[in-house]
C-alpha cells in the first residue's frame, strides 16, 4: 500500500477544542446548569462543589509548591488510622474543613483524618442540608516522590431523623447524592457525578478555572490490563490468585501507581480493573468503604463499568463504622465480571 502525501492539516482554533465538548464550560457554570433545571434547587448543593472547587484549587497548588513550602514529609505523628501523618494531609484537611464549614448547607462533615464526625450546620443547614466525606489527600505518601495524588469526595443528605451524627453519615453508597475525585497530577482534574454520567474538568492555572473537558465520560471496554499491588497477592484469597494467573496467560499488562485516585482515573479513561482484595495485613481490605470505595463505584457505575466488594456490589455494603474498610474491584463491567467469575468459583 503506498503512503499516502497528506498535506499538514491547517488547524483552526475551532479544531483545537475539547473533542467531545463544544462549549466554553466552567465547573462553576456546569452547576448552575445542573441547578437550573431543578426548580425546587435552593442552590446549597451547588455551593457545596463550588466550596470542594475552591478547596482543589488550594490543595493543588500547595502539592506543587510542597517540595519548596518544606512541607512535605510526616507530621511526626499517626492519624486515626494509625497511618503516618503526612503535613500536606493536615493541609488538605483543614483547606476543605475551612472552605465547608461558610457553606451553611452542610449539616457534618466526615474525613479520613478526623475521629469522629464534624458537626457543623445542623439547625442553620436550612431544609435540605447535607453531609460531606472526604479523603482529602489519597496517597499522600506518594508526594515525595512526585507521584499523583488525590482529594475524594461523598455528598450524601443529611438524615434529621438520625440519634447522631455517625448515624446520618452511615448510608448505603446508593445514597450518594454527588461523588468524585481531584487528580493531582500532571494536570489538576475534577472527576464529578450527581448522578446524571460522569464530567470531567480540567483546571486551566492561567485563569484559575476548571474547565469542562468531556461531558459524558464512558468507561472503555476490552483494555487488557489490570491494576493491584501484586506484592501481597500470596495472601489473597484464591480466586484473586487465579483471575490474575489467567491474566498473566492472556496478554495483559498490570498498571499501579499506589494511589486509589490516579489508579482509579487511568481505568475510568482506559478501561481495564482495579483491585485492593483481602489480604493478611488487611482481612477486610484497606480501602475505607465511606470516602474512598462508596464515591469511586458511584463514578465507575456512573461510567458504565461495575464496582463490587468481594461479590456484593459497593454501594450496596452495609455500612457499620465510619472508617469501616472494604475490599474492591471496579472497572470495565466485563472485566469486573471475569474477576467475579473467578470469586464465586
Ligand atoms: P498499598 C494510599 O495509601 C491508599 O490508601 C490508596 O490510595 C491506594 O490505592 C492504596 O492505599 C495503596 O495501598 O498497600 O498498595 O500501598
Amino acid at each position: 500500500m503506498t503512503k499516502s502525501s497528506t498535506k499538514k492539516k491547517d488547524t483552526s482554533p475551532a479544531d483545537v477544542s475539547p473533542a467531545s465538548v463544544d462549549h466554553l464550560m466552567s465547573l462553576q457554570s456546569h452547576l448552575l446548569l445542573e441547578e437550573a433545571k431543578h426548580p425546587e434547587a435552593t442552590g446549597q448543593f451547588t455551593w457545596i462543589l463550588s466550596a470542594l472547587s475552591l478547596s482543589a484549587k488550594y490543595i493543588a497548588a500547595r502539592c506543587r509548591m510542597a517540595r519548596l513550602e518544606a512541607v512535605l514529609g510526616e507530621v511526626g505523628n499517626e492519624n486515626v488510622q494509625g497511618e503516618k501523618q503526612q503535613k500536606l494531609d493536615v493541609i488538605a484537611n483543614d483547606t476543605l474543613l475551612r472552605a465547608l464549614g461558610t457553606r451553611h448547607g452542610v449539616a457534618i462533615v466526615a474525613s479520613e483524618e478526623d475521629d469522629k464526625p464534624a458537626i457543623l450546620h445542623t439547625e442553620t443547614a436550612g431544609e435540605r442540608p447535607y453531609v460531606v466525606l472526604f479523603d482529602p489527600l489519597d496517597g499522600s505518601s506518594n508526594l515525595d516522590t512526585g507521584s499523583a495524588v488525590g482529594t475524594i469526595f461523598s455528598v450524601l443528605q443529611h438524615d434529621r431523623r438520625a440519634k447522631d451524627a455517625e448515624g446520618s453519615v452511615l448510608q448505603h453508597g446508593t445514597q450518594q447524592v454527588a461523588a468524585g475525585y481531584i487528580l493531582y497530577g500532571p494536570a489538576t482534574v475534577f472527576v464529578l457525578t450527581t448522578g446524571n454520567g460522569v464530567q470531567m474538568f480540567v483546571l486551566d492555572p492561567s485563569i484559575g478555572s476548571f474547565l469542562l473537558v468531556d461531558s459524558d465520560v464512558r468507561i472503555p471496554d476490552g483494555h487488557k490490563s489490570y491494576s493491584v499491588n501484586e506484592a501481597y497477592s500470596a495472601s489473597f484469597p484464591e480466586g484473586y490468585r487465579n483471575y490474575l494467573a489467567w491474566a498473566h496467560n492472556n496478554g495483559y499488562s498490570a498498571r499501579y501507581v499506589g494511589t486509589m485516585v490516579a489508579d482509579v482515573h487511568r481505568v475510568l479513561l482506559k478501561g481495564g480493573v482495579f483491585m485492593y482484595p483481602p489480604t493478611d495485613k488487611a482481612p477486610s481490605g484497606k480501602l475505607r468503604l465511606m470516602y474512598e470505595a462508596n464515591p469511586m463505584a458511584m463514578i465507575i457505575e456512573q461510567a458504565g463499568g461495575k464496582a463490587y466488594s468481594g461479590t456484593i456490589r459497593t454501594m450496596e455494603v452495609e455500612p457499620e463504622a465510619i472508617h469501616q474498610r472494604t475490599s474492591v474491584v471496579l472497572g470495565t463491567a466485563s472485566e469486573v465480571d471475569r474477576v467475579l467469575s473467578y470469586l464465586k468459583d
